[in-house]
């Protein structure tokens, strides 16, 4: 019997040091992953490689502070306790409940999380996601525009992604080129909801600025900011985002803050004259960046525009056939994250066992404590 335990207890901890986060030469291991490069830098943390030696197979690994996320805790996942109860008394709940809710996404035109790793003793968070193969969609500035026709497949794949986000009472806020990812179908998925920010009611307004300055929209920017909705901020950094597709920039760029908050706010909407686009893709970009977010054109009206739908010949897929409701429960934010098995820990249960005591080792007086020979 003691030789089971003390086997058993020796295979957990040798499976705990390959599996804790061990620093080796150049490769990080992370329960069955192993951390490669860099590949992109999002908003509150770097994004590596990971190689899953449990499927073999290749994922995104985002690496984020606990630190730094509670310190914006503000950003994400701002709701009243009374919303969500008990699992909102400690600020970390916050954070896992965030997480809870972005596993519980599932939609082909959001890029999917698959796990968040937690190591207790640490300040890491490492969260999973499914591995775009080609990587953002376009990098600006650049003078290899995509054609109209890319243009349009990869803006109605990124609407039905919002349109399922906005559904879910998610703002994503910092919407973009590079914010875009690229299957191996070429297909597009959204990436980095970090800035995004939960809402009560769908029209509720949002706080705070977020985002990259040349896709704010002119209320984001504008001096006396109250009253902010939020479906309209990424409408119009959608809109923006469809002027990068087409002219291979945005259509207000100035290295100066100032400046460029003042063209956002008065300067009129210009389209270069090369390369040549319809003109009811000029009126859809027109429409998104209407500078009055009341008067901007909202989320039904897009899909119905007559540029996107190539003249009602190419309909888009219903609100209610493209999303569902997603409801996070006190059980999926207790397992939210997995956590990373520490090492200390299994030590502990290993002299305990030893000791065959189930006392903790360290609390144990001589007087009170079996003998352990
Ligand atoms: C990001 C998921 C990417 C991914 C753009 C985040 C950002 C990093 C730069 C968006 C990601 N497959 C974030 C997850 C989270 O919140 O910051 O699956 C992926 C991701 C990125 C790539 C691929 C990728 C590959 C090559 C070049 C750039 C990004």
């Amino acid at each position: 019997m003691e030789k089971d335990l003390s086997e058993i207890s020796n295979k957990l901890v040798e499976a705990t040091i390959a599996a804790s986060n061990s620093t080796t030469d150049e490769s990080r291991h992370l329960n069955q992953y192993h951390l490669r490069e860099e590949i992109g830098q999002g908003s509150y943390g770097m994004v590596k490689l990971a190689y899953n030696e449990a499927d073999q197979s290749y994922y995104a690994m985002k690496i984020l502070s606990k630190k730094k996320l509670l310190r914006k805790a503000g950003l994400i996942g701002r709701l009243p306790p009374s919303k969500r109860g008990k699992a909102r008394s400690t600020p970390l709940n916050n954070v896992y409940q965030e997480i809870a809710l972005l596993k519980k996404l599932d939609h082909p035109n959001i890029v999917k999380l698959v796990e968040v790793l937690d190591d207790p003793g640490q300040d890491k968070l490492y969260m999973v996601f499914e591995l775009m193969a080609k990587g953002e969609v376009m990098e600006i500035p650049t003078t290899d525009t995509l054609s109209e026709n890319l243009a349009k497949s990869y803006f109605r794949d990124s609407i039905l992604g919002l349109e399922y986000l906005h559904f879910q009472k998610i703002i994503h806020r910092d919407i973009k080129p590079s914010n875009l990812l690229l299957d191996d179908q070429g297909r597009v998925k959204i990436a980095d909801l970090g800035v995004s920010q939960e809402l009560l009611n769908a029209d509720d307004q949002v706080s705070s600025t977020a985002g990259t300055p040349a896709f704010h929209s002119p209320e984001a920017v504008s001096p006396q900011r109250t009253n902010i909705q939020g479906k309209p901020l990424d409408i119009w950094a959608m809109g923006a985002t469809l002027y990068c597709f087409l002219y291979g920039n945005v259509p207000f760029d100035n290295a100066n803050m100032m400046d460029l908050h003042r063209q956002i706010l008065n300067d009129p909407l210009v389209f270069p004259s090369s390369p040549s686009i319809e003109k009811s893709c000029q009126d859809l970009i027109s429409k998104m960046m209407i500078k009055d977010p009341s008067q901007r054109i909202a989320m039904q009206d897009i899909k119905t525009h007559p540029w996107v739908t190539c003249g009602g010949n190419n309909p888009m897929v219903s609100r209610a056939e493209n999303c569902h409701k997603v409801t996070v429960t006190e059980e999926d934010i207790k397992d939210s994250v997995k956590h990373i098995p520490r090492l200390e820990a299994l030590i502990l249960v290993k002299s305990m066992l030893k000791r065959k005591s189930f006392r903790n080792p360290l609390l144990t007086t001589p007087s009170t404590g079996p003998n352990p020979t």
